[in-house]
């Protein structure tokens, strides 16, 4: 079973290694595992998709390192702010290329961070380029407005899922003004805070968060199943997607793990999905009409 494809490639020196580490880092990649062994350091980055290339004949005409990407202007002018926070003025404009057209149906521009390395970015002009067949969600929560609806009851754990949607949101680029945050007595009025902000139109997206112990909670079975039920049923008569964040766990060590002690943290993980359904619902109504 394949995994993955990794290109390992030596810089010139620890400072060309640094300036890349701190140019992947304003680019946005997600590191991987660094490593220092004393007698050389890496750093890695990681990318949704690994392509290696081999070439015969004619030498390629672009750099060894390419970096593909969406948006390949936004990219440059980010590549370009990095570069004029850390070169000299005159060198932005040689070191840096201008995007130009390829010959491959592309976009391309250089960037050459020190001698030993040139980086290249593009992005494909054909829009059915390495475009998966199904329509995905992107994780850029940029522009994106939140409710999130969290229940009292249980608060040490609810308030530790409360952080991790808050984190999940910010990292993903929301802003705070952007996220509002309703506090609700238990997980039963979940649904109806949720149904309130939805129909308010105020938000893309509202994410739940509450937790039932079913050693702790008289009538579990049928509170959850409200509680689901209302929660889906608000999302399906407004058209707003609803995440659904509501731990149903059979002990208090058991909702800790899953609020982020053992089993990551589910309130950051609603908050993604949330950010994810609001993206899919912006492309599924921005679609053209298909015969
Ligand atoms: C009453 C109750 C019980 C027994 N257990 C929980 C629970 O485990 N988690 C939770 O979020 N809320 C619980 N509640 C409170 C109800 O959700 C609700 O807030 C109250 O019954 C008031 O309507």
């Amino acid at each position: 079973m394949i995994k993955g494809i990794t290109l390992v490639t030596q810089v010139a020196s620890a400072a060309a290694l640094d300036r890349l580490t701190s140019l992947f880092g304003a680019l946005g990649f997600e590191p991987g595992k660094s490593w220092n062994d004393g007698s050389g350091r890496g750093s890695a980055f990681l990318a949704p998709i690994g392509n290696l290339e081999l070439i015969a004949g004619r030498p390629p005409a672009v750099p060894p390192v390419l970096v593909e990407v969406t948006q390949l202007d936004q990219i440059h002018s980010v590549v370009e702010q990095w570069m004029i926070a850390n070169y000299r003025t005159e060198e932005v404009a040689e070191l840096l290329s201008g995007v130009a057209p390829t010959h491959w149906d592309s976009r391309l521009f250089t960037v050459t961070v020190d001698s030993s390395f040139v980086l290249g970015f593009w992005e494909s002009e054909n829009p059915l380029h390495g475009k998966p067949i199904a329509v995905e969600g992107d994780l850029s929560a940029a522009g994106m407005k939140f409710a999130i609806v969290v229940a009292r009851w249980n608060a040490v754990i609810t308030d530790r899922l409360l952080q991790g949607a808050l984190d999940a949101l910010r990292r993903s680029g929301a802003v705070q003004s952007d996220v509002q945050i309703v506090r609700v007595p238990g997980a039963w009025e979940i649904p109806s805070a949720a149904r309130a902000l939805a129909k308010s139109k105020s938000c893309d997206a509202i994410v739940t968060l509450g937790c039932l112990i079913r050693g702790e909670t008289a009538h579990y079975e049928a509170i959850y199943t409200e509680v689901a039920r209302g929660i889906g049923q608000s999302q399906q008569e407004t058209g707003v997607p609803h995440a659904l964040g509501v731990l149903t766990c059979e002990t208090l060590e058991q909702a800790l793990d899953r609020a982020g002690v053992k089993a990551g943290n589910k309130g950051f993980e609603a908050a993604i999905a949330a950010i994810e359904m609001v993206s899919i619902h912006r492309k599924l109504s921005a679609q053209p009409r298909r015969n």
